[in-house]
């Protein structure tokens, strides 16, 4: 290590000072500091978010020193680190995690409070940065917060895309997308570091010479090269002093102007580059489970990739650490196939930029990544055309077929009599036209695999990856998925977490199994009335907000049945509708008919160019339309679509929620960590043996657990007898009713064919079985409804779903990953603390 010139050093803070001082007086005084000198605003003329703003540069201060302690200290120990690679971080708002995590969100309230401002109102005022879609990029964000927690030393990579994921408004019915602005009023929480920027080529052509020692290599000659800008987030632990960091790329022209073209006055022309450059940050691709394989998606993930490796490869050298021990200074895993180049791009880097061998640098390359799969969906697979590949990364497709047929030799060692592994094994698809198949070089490429529930990863093993897991046993392990409490609990239903901490004390938000200690209070009066309480006052907030937004009265004391998750046709929420038309037809068949009052609620986006998910919206819409004002229903039923669903939103979600809607088609839904949020926040679940939803059942007890539906065996064996939804249709009275009513015009204002492209799929395809279900579910919905009469058993049944949620925290999935092959331990970032005595 080189010993730092002295006077550079900073002296140690002694005082309570304007920017780590976390007294009400200090951070007062630090706040209106910040509107003055940062703001530029003095109070008579600041605006909210003027004051969110100048709050949220006070918090920042307070993470500045711990974030650069960690740094330092990961710097000093050359601790061994996490990278995790994703090409979506769906952060949701800072400020609140933060004040939660410093432990100074009370002092802060009354802090604003002094000055006469809302704290909560300054918390809206944050526009999050919804850099992912939804269950993966969620899923990163957790494990961020569950690294920091732990002091385990990672950094996330990502990209930093101008516009994250659409604003979703809703018009007559339908979904309409709007660009998202998020940096709009300003982002506080990044620094953007552009002297750690690096080079990315893209296209061109590959040169072969010998160099001065007479060994062979190869030069990649790019068309053009793009500049990633790191912009650095500090992630801070929950009552550590570990801030780990995100650093998200963005994408620069090498040179801001062609200055042959621009002297020779074509002045548009040579802004042309910079904008091609540029782009590649531009725009978050708004696809969740669908790969479209556009062009500007892999250039994406090529970006993010060379930028964060080449990065890893400058802070070895900080470091002093040889390259020959990347393996072992970094662990890098791929959330999903997003970053899966990553294996070629090492292979370069190590191979043509530091001279290494093939041997040496396979090796590394291979005891360095590990690959999360997310999906089972077909159309979600990435692949990317070979001519496109040749295109955009010539270096990278030579190094794959070199990779492929060392690889393929593998393969026809261990099956010699079976010529058709190769085929179905190897990287390049050959089947039609040539693809690279991102998941076969992640499989070869990786040291583990793991899928993200015990079932999902069994299904891989049983089918998508099958031969690899034939070939390579020991790699694959399973890792379910987990979230934070701190944000999930903590933060978005205070007054829950605040009941836990008064009967097991503080320890559950950092070890989510001591919830158990609740199960002693079940029986205990108090503590159900003060739960159910709770539980009313929060559905009574949700439902004065939707009168105010919405202009519909709601029923607090209904049940909130909720289905909030991307709109996809897998995960069924037309399974709902459905369930929602059928007691509508009881009602007006029977206007007297005993049934427990419900609010159904849905939120989720569609990807803008998947039709049906946007026809399932508009009917949710539709039926919404009829029932909310039909005077027979008697406000027994509410139906409600709320727009633009983001993390900000379900936070106010979960903690509403009576029902949790998990019912997708068995085998398809990978993990789900929405079903994990809602149980959290005492909330039963509705749903099907798919996912996370089985693990979710095995630890509350079954009978804690509305189970219905086929298993994904089942599945597979009704489609292969061959599967006939009309046959359904025609002998199920009351499904026949709802399908009828609908493409009746009905619920369109007389217009049959609206419906007729969503109704004609399911009586004759069904893919995800909606009609095999659909019995099954009616009945458990009704026995839902009569379960809720019965308030005591049903708090029995929350309160225990509550006290057995510890296994998903996204804490014991890092411990998980970090014990299995990660092989990281924590590395706690000691601060000298704040002491009157030291004045
Ligand atoms: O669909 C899965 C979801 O089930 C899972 O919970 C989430 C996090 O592991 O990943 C989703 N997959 C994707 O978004 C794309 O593969």
């Amino acid at each position: 290590q080189t010993v730092p010139d002295p006077r550079l050093v900073c002296p140690p803070v002694r005082v309570e000072d304007d920017r780590t001082g976390l007294n009400i007086e200090t951070l007062k005084r630090a706040f209106l500091d910040n509107l003055f000198y940062i703001q530029g605003k003095f109070p008579d003329i600041a605006t909210q978010n003027d004051y969110y703003m100048a709050l949220a540069y006070t918090v920042r201060d307070r993470l500045l020193k711990r974030w650069l302690k960690t740094a330092q200290t990961y710097t000093e120990q050359g601790s061994r680190t996490v990278c995790y690679l994703s090409a979506e971080f769906l952060l949701g708002p800072h400020l609140g995690k933060n004040l939660i995590n410093l432990g100074i969100y009370d002092d802060v309230q009354q802090a604003m409070e002094e000055l006469g401002l809302d704290l909560e109102t300054l918390l809206e005022q944050e526009e999050e940065p919804g850099l992912g879609n939804g269950g993966l990029g969620r899923l990163a964000a957790c494990y961020l917060d569950s690294m920091a927690t732990l002091e385990i030393p990672s950094i996330g990579y990502g990209i930093r895309y101008e516009y994250g994921i659409f604003e979703q408004d809703i018009r007559d019915g339908w979904q309409i997308e709007r660009s998202d602005k998020w940096l709009r009023s300003g982002y506080p929480w990044e620094v953007p570091r552009p002297e750690w920027s690096v080079p990315v080529k893209i296209g061109g052509h590959t040169e072969q010479y010998t160099d001065e020692r007479g060994r062979f290599r190869v030069r990649w000659v790019p068309h053009h090269v793009v500049m990633g800008v790191p912009h650095d987030t500090p992630l801070l632990g929950y009552q550590v002093n570990t801030a780990n960091t995100l650093r998200l790329w963005r994408a620069e022209a090498a040179e801001s102007f062609d200055f042959d073209a621009f002297n020779s006055g074509d002045y548009v022309g040579a802004v042309h580059e910079k904008m091609v450059s540029e782009n590649i940050s531009k725009v978050l691709y708004p696809n969740d489970n669908i790969s479209q394989g556009k062009e500007l998606r892999l250039l994406q993930q090529i970006f993010f990739v060379s930028c964060s490796l080449q990065d890893m490869i400058r802070i070895m050298e900080g470091q002093k650490i040889p390259l020959e021990k990347f393996h072992e200074k970094f662990v890098v895993q791929m959330n999903d196939t997003h970053p899966a180049i990553a294996v070629a791009e090492l292979m370069r880097l190590l191979i043509d930029d530091h001279c290494m061998t093939w041997d040496q640098a396979w090796g590394i390359t291979t005891r360095t990544f590990a690959y999360t799969n997310h999906t089972l969906l077909p159309e979600a697979l990435e692949r990317w055309p070979i001519a496109l590949f040749k295109k955009l990364l010539p270096r990278h497709l030579e190094l794959i077929y070199e990779i492929n047929q060392r690889f393929l030799d593998d393969v026809r060692i261990r099956y010699p009599e079976q010529p058709q592994m190769l085929s179905q094994m190897s990287i390049i698809d050959e089947s039609g036209e040539r693809y690279v198949r991102m998941a076969h070089l992640a499989c070869v490429g990786s040291m583990a695999i793991n899928g993200v529930a015990a079932l999902h990863t069994e299904l891989l093993k049983q089918g998508v990856l099958h031969d690899f897991y034939e070939m390579y046993p020991k790699k694959f392990n399973n890792k379910t998925n987990g979230v934070t409490p701190r944000r999930f609990m903590v933060l978005s239903n205070p007054r829950l977490s605040r009941a836990i901490t008064e009967r097991i004390g503080p320890n559950w938000v950092k070890h989510l199994d001591e919830l158990k200690k609740l199960e002693s209070y079940v029986d205990d009066p108090n503590f159900r009335q003060e739960f159910r309480q709770i539980k009313f006052d929060i559905k009574q907030e949700l439902a004065t907000y939707i009168q105010q937004n919405y202009g519909v009265a709601i029923n607090p004391n209904s049940l909130f049945d909720i289905q909030a998750k991307r709109i996809h046709e897998y995960k069924r929420q037309h399974l709902n509708a459905l369930y929602i038309v059928t007691l509508y037809n009881r009602i007006k068949a029977n206007p007297n008919i005993e049934i427990t009052p419900r609010t159904f609620l849905f939120g989720g986006k569609a990807a803008p160019g998947y039709y049906t998910a946007k026809l399932i919206i508009k009917l949710i819409n539709a039926i919404g339309d009829v029932v909310n004002r039909d005077p027979d229903v008697r406000d027994r039923l509410k139906v409600l679509f709320l727009k633009d669903y983001s993390v900000k939103f379900a936070q106010r979600i979960y903690p509403a929620a009576d029902l949790s809607e998990q019912i997708s088609t068995a085998g398809k839904e990978a993990s789900g960590t929405g079903n994990m949020k809602f149980a959290m926040n005492g909330a039963l679940t509705i749903g099907t043996l798919d996912g996370a939803n089985i693990e979710i059942r095995e630890e509350v007890g079954e009978e804690n657990f509305f189970l219905f539906g086929m298993t994904a065996d089942e599945v597979y064996a009704r489609k292969a007898q061959g599967y006939n939804p009309y046959d359904y249709y025609q002998s199920n009275s009351e499904l026949k009713l709802a399908i009828d009513r609908i493409a009746s015009g009905f619920f369109s204002h007389g217009d049959r064919k609206l419906f007729q492209p969503l109704l004609d799929t399911l009586m004759h395809r069904d893919d995800y079985m909606l009609f095999a279900d659909y019995q099954a579910y009616i009945d458990c919905q009704d026995y839902v409804g009569q379960v809720f009469q019965d308030v005591d058993r049903w708090t029995r049944m929350t309160i225990l779903n509550v006290a057995r949620m510890g296994k998903f925290s996204s804490d014991r999935a890092i411990r998980d990953y970090c014990e299995d092959f990660w092989k990281i331990s924590p590395v706690p970032i000691e601060i000298e603390e704040y002491s009157p005595e030291a004045i």
